[in-house]
């Protein structure tokens, strides 16, 4: 699974369902990737899982839980719509990958754009690394911190160096005020090991 825009969290949950097996057809998780035909879930996302699963034997990382993306915050900030077709992923990492640091992280977005922080532009946003991160709240800016990382200038990869050990990274992309957009616009959630 390269990507996936959580709706509601029935839906990451649903998604977390789906993804704690690899057998079957998962009528729910095709329901969450956005009318993806059930041949095109056969030949990318489950075949990508079944690489995943059983080539080197890395199980799935569970999906980060979310909070329910609404529409509007509480405040009355009317969040910025998200292209239907959206979808972030990274580009030169996958799930159960080992890595040396610094490791290197490219983000991969198509069917949105990148713009820098601070700059309204309908259909961009700009990128969010989420470092060990397992839960967020979709309806609020996302912190800065060392777990989650604004890429503010619009960059579309960065270095990080990691202590040894397996880390989580998600990618999520923020508007120009940081905040998620509507429906979420995000990647899998993946683990890697650090030597
Ligand atoms: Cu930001």
């Amino acid at each position: 699974m390269r990507s996936f825009n959580l709706a509601t969290a029935a839906l990451a949950a649903a998604t977390l369902a789906g993804c704690a097996g690899h057998g079957g057809h998962h009528p729910t998780m095709q329901g969450a990737m956005d009318g993806r035909t059930h041949g095109g879930m056969h030949g990318g996302m489950q075949g990508a899982m079944h690489a995943s699963m059983h080539g080197n034997q890395a199980p799935a990382t569970a999906p980060a839980r979310v909070s329910a993306s609404t529409p509007t915050l509480s405040s009355g900030y009317k969040k910025v719509a998200a292209a239907p077709n959206a979808r972030l992923y990274f580009v030169n990492l996958a799930n159960g990958q080992t890595v040396s640091n610094p490791v290197r992280v490219v983000f991969g977005l198509s069917g949105m754009g990148v713009a820098p922080a601070g700059v309204e532009k309908e259909g961009t946003g700009h990128h969010h690394l989420l470092v060990d991160v397992a839960e967020w709240d979709a309806n609020a800016p996302l912190p800065a911190n060392d777990n989650f990382r604004h890429f503010g200038l619009g960059q579309t990869e960065t270095s990080l160096t990691l202590a040894p050990g397996t880390h989580t990274l998600q990618l999520v992309l923020g508007d120009q005020n940081h905040i998620p957009h509507h429906p979420v616009v995000a990647s899998e959630r993946i683990t890697i090991t650090v030597k």
